[in-house]
Formats: structure tokens, sequence, C-alpha cells
């Protein structure tokens, strides 16, 4: 219905690109194809990937590690966000990004359960930014919310101890009001390993994956957001592997490795694919699987993370190459992805015998009923240019409470995808178990326990999930399509000692 209403009145809404868009009138949800749009890279006059000379093939990129400073146990280290200029097109000047420490993407961080973990954080942007531990579980005031801007040449102190149960990949990317899409477009965005003394799988060689989008301009500059990018989520013409496109990662036939993998593109859903190698799934976003499952697909939403067990096959007849196959998300402006995106190569290295694997990772207890049920309706209107993207019927309000909760106390949430388009769905300061889907009108229980903070819904959909909040404090949770969070699908949950 919202669509509909937005096709009505769309000459009203001052969407200028849109109206020139012929196909656009009469495109159905299904119909949105590659044929009737056009290719994404010919959107607004943008070059194809191609026109740029990109080098692919180059070996994977490491991700280098943020220096720990400290003398004597934790982690210190010093983070500055400002601008940077680095070689990116070949024969062409550098690409002016922001990054941390001058780096594409920040500097990994790497600690240990138990550790406290100080970084002293210096912004050298032109703009108020935060630096948010995506899915760890710290204090609130610790954990760079919109209102607690570090401003302009000015810095702060992050402190936390990250408790035991809490390895697993995660990530930190700005999360000011209003700025979150840009500030991480632009290049801002480090990942996060926490590791465990005890890790079932330290035995194996580890490879950490981040996927990220970059859109440049006919000057090969980061290209600002467009109308469909604030409408649909921003998508460029590459999706990089640790800054480098299409690299080239090498796994030995029969070899065993460990992928840790992270989705930090603004808004695509990764159907991620490995057709020539043999892959379980081992961990999501807050660790371990309580048991390794096999997987021929992995759908990874904007902000989510898993961990892979690949085995080195070189099946004949399959691209040796890591995809992310066609995956429609129901947008309203940019056409579909109807074409494999290849992301990786994965080159045949020696013949090596495959390390154990443990039948077992590790204890995941469910969750027991909840205390408190509470609903997240995801909506869309059209109709409303300053308050399209909604939570239950609001757009978000920095001064308005959502939910009041108790720490210590189960929480059932159901997230009821109400809207047109896909929107993966994250809370702060914890790790939730998703309990039951309802998918093409049937609810159905998880197959499997496992932590996470991402959860994508697609249109119709609706995700039951539980979680605890330990801590105390003002805890955002969102959809992390990061336009629309930025223009109002987001609200707080203010957790009560
Ligand atoms: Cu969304």
């Amino acid at each position: 219905m919202q669509r509909r209403r937005f096709l009505s009145l769309g000459a009203a809404l001052a969407l200028g690109p849109l109206l020139t868009r012929p196909a656009r009138a009469d495109a159905g949800h299904a119909a949105m194809g590659h044929a009737a749009m056009g290719s994404a890279a010919a959107r607004e006059g943008l070059p194809a990937a191609a026109d740029f000379g990109l080098p692919a093939g180059l070996p994977l990129p490491g991700l280098p590690r943020l220096a720990n400073q400290a003398r004597s146990g934790g982690f210190d280290g010093e983070l500055i966000a400002g601008e940077a200029r680095l070689p990116l097109l070949p024969g062409k000047p550098a690409t002016a990004f922001w990054a941390y420490n001058g780096q594409l993407p920040g500097p990994a961080i790497e600690v240990f359960e138990g550790e406290e973990v100080r970084i002293r954080f210096i912004n050298r942007l032109p703009q108020a930014t935060t630096v948010h531990w995506h899915g760890l579980p710290i204090p609130a005031d610790q954990d760079g919310n919109p209102h607690n801007p570090v401003r302009p040449g000015e810095e702060r102190e992050y402190r936390f101890v990250l408790p035991a149960g809490s390895a697993g990949s995660y990530w930190y990317h700005p999360h000011p009001h209003g700025h979150t899409a840009e500030q991480v477009y632009m290049g801002l965005a480090g990942m996060f390993v926490v590791k465990s003394r005890q890790d079932p799988l330290s035995h194996l060689p580890e490879q950490w994956l981040a996927l990220s989008d970059l859109k440049l301009d006919a000057q090969g500059r980061v290209a600002a957001n467009d109308d469909a990018d604030r409408m649909d989520g921003r998508e460029g013409q590459f999706v990089l592997v640790n800054r480098a496109w299409r690299p080239r990662l090498v796994l030995g036939e029969g070899e065993r490795q460990r992928w840790r993998i992270w989705n930090v593109t603004s808004a695509r859903v990764l159907k991620l694919a490995l057709p020539a190698h043999d892959a379980l799934l081992v961990g999501s976003d807050g660790g371990l699987l309580a048991a390794p499952r096999p997987v021929r697909e992995l759908l990874l939403a904007p902000g989510e993370r898993a961990e892979l067990v690949v085995t080195g096959r070189f099946r004949a007849g399959q691209p040796s190459r890591l995809l992310a196959l066609p995956y429609a998300r129901g947008k309203m402006m940019g056409p579909e992805q109807t074409e494999a995106i290849d992301l990786m190569e994965v080159a045949r290295g020696a013949a090596t015998s495959a390390a154990p694997l443990p039948e077992t990772l590790r204890d995941i207890a469910p969750l027991p009923a909840a205390a408190v049920s509470r609903r997240v309706a995801f909506s869309e209107d059209m109709a409303n240019p300053t308050a399209m993207f909604l939570i239950n019927g609001k757009t978000f309000d920095m001064e308005r409470v959502d939910f009041v909760g108790k720490a210590g106390e189960v929480e059932e949430w159901e997230i009821d995808n109400q809207a047109d388009m896909d929107h993966p769905f994250h809370i702060h300061g914890t790790q939730f178990q998703v309990v039951s889907r309802l998918d093409g009108g049937v609810w159905r229980a998880e197959p499997y326990l496992a932590w996470r903070d991402v959860v994508n819904v697609p249109p119709g959909g609706k995700v039951k999930l539980r979680f605890r909040q330990d801590l105390p404090g003002l805890r955002m949770f969102h959809c992390h399509i990061l336009e629309h969070e930025d223009a109002g699908m987001m609200g707080m949950l203010d957790v009560r000692a």
C-alpha cells in the first residue's frame, strides 16, 4: 500500500531523479530487475567498475593490527579519525577518504576475553563522531551512542572490560546522530576480534575478510549518496575484500582454514557461496556455535559476521571463488542484484592434510522464557519525506525512550517487517538468540542456537528473539542499513539497574 502511495505522490516529493526514470512508474516489486532498470553502474551516469582500471587478482591484503601500547596488562591503543589520501586508482591522484589512523579498513583490534581495553580516540574529522563497538557487551556510556559525540578537534577515552564468553568477531564504526552512513562510506570502519584462551579452533590458520562497499564518481572520488542510496541504502560499483577488488586468497588442496567474514557494507545483503569448496558454519556475530554446521549458502546482512571452516576441494567445473549470489531485497529505486558478484579468487595452494575439527565447539544454553515481551514493527511511509523509515510508527528522537527494561531480565522481542524492503535489526550492548521466524506465513523454530546482534527481516517476515541486557544504560536498536538508521529507523531501550 505504502509503495503505491509513494508512486502516486512521487511528483510532490522533490525526489528529482526518480521522475526521470520511466521504468519506475510501472515497476512492481518483482519486476524491478536488471532489464527494466539498467545496471547499477549506469545510475546517475556513474562509471562502471571496469572503467576505473582497478587491478583484480592481487594477493589478499592482511588487516594490520592496532599496536598495543600497554606496559602492564590489558590493551592500550590510539585511534585517530581524519582525512586520508590513499592510492587507489592506477595512474590517478590519491583518493580522499576518512579513515582511522590513515588505514582502510581501520586497524584491526585483537584482544582476549577478560582484558581491559583502553582506546584514546581523537577526532580530526570536520564533523562530530563517536566510536561504536558493534556487538560488544560493554557499558552504555563507552559504546559511542549518538548522545555522546566527540566534536571536531576533541578527544576522549573509551574504556571497557571484555567479559568471559565474549570471544567473537565484532567491529567498530561511527554512530553520530544523522551522519553514520556518510562516515562509514567515507571509510571509517575497523574489525575487532575477541579471542578466547580456550578456543577449540585455535589450531586452524585464520583469514579475516572485511567486505565493504565502494562507490566512486566519474572523477574517481568517493561519491556522495544520491536519492536511490538514501532510499534503498547505498551500493557502489565495488564490493571490496580488505580494501582490495577481487583479491586472491591461497587455500591448499585439502587444507582447512578458519574464515572470519564481516559484512561492513551500508546496505547489501550478501548471499555468500563458495561452490568449489566445503564450508562449515562455526560461528556467528557473538562467537562460536555449539557445533559446526555444513552450509552451501550464507546470508550475511549489513553489520553481520560469520565464521566458516573452509576445506580446499577445488571441485572441477565450479568456480574457485567467493561469490555473492543474486539476492533481491525489495529496493524502491535501484535495480536488484540479478547476477553473482565475484568477491574473491581462491587460488590452489600446496596440498595439505586437513587439521582435525572438533565435533562440538562450546555450550550455548537457550535463554529461558522471557519476563517481558515487546513488539518492534518496521514500516515505510514513502509519502512523508521527513519520516520515511519508522519503528512502531515513529521516527527516531534523541530525547524519546521507547522501552524501559531491567538489567538481568530476559526479554523477547518480535521484529515485524511491515515494509517493502529487507531491514536488518540490530541492538546494542548484548547478543540475542533467534527463537523462531515467520517465513512464508509459517512460524519455524530456529534450527540451532547462535549468539547474534544482527538479524535480517525480509518484507512480511517476523523474527522472535530473546536477549538479556546485563548492564544498565541507554541502548540503541535500529535497522543496520545505515541510510535507514540515519533517516530515523532507530529507537532506544533504557535498561535500568
Ligand atoms: Cu532498513
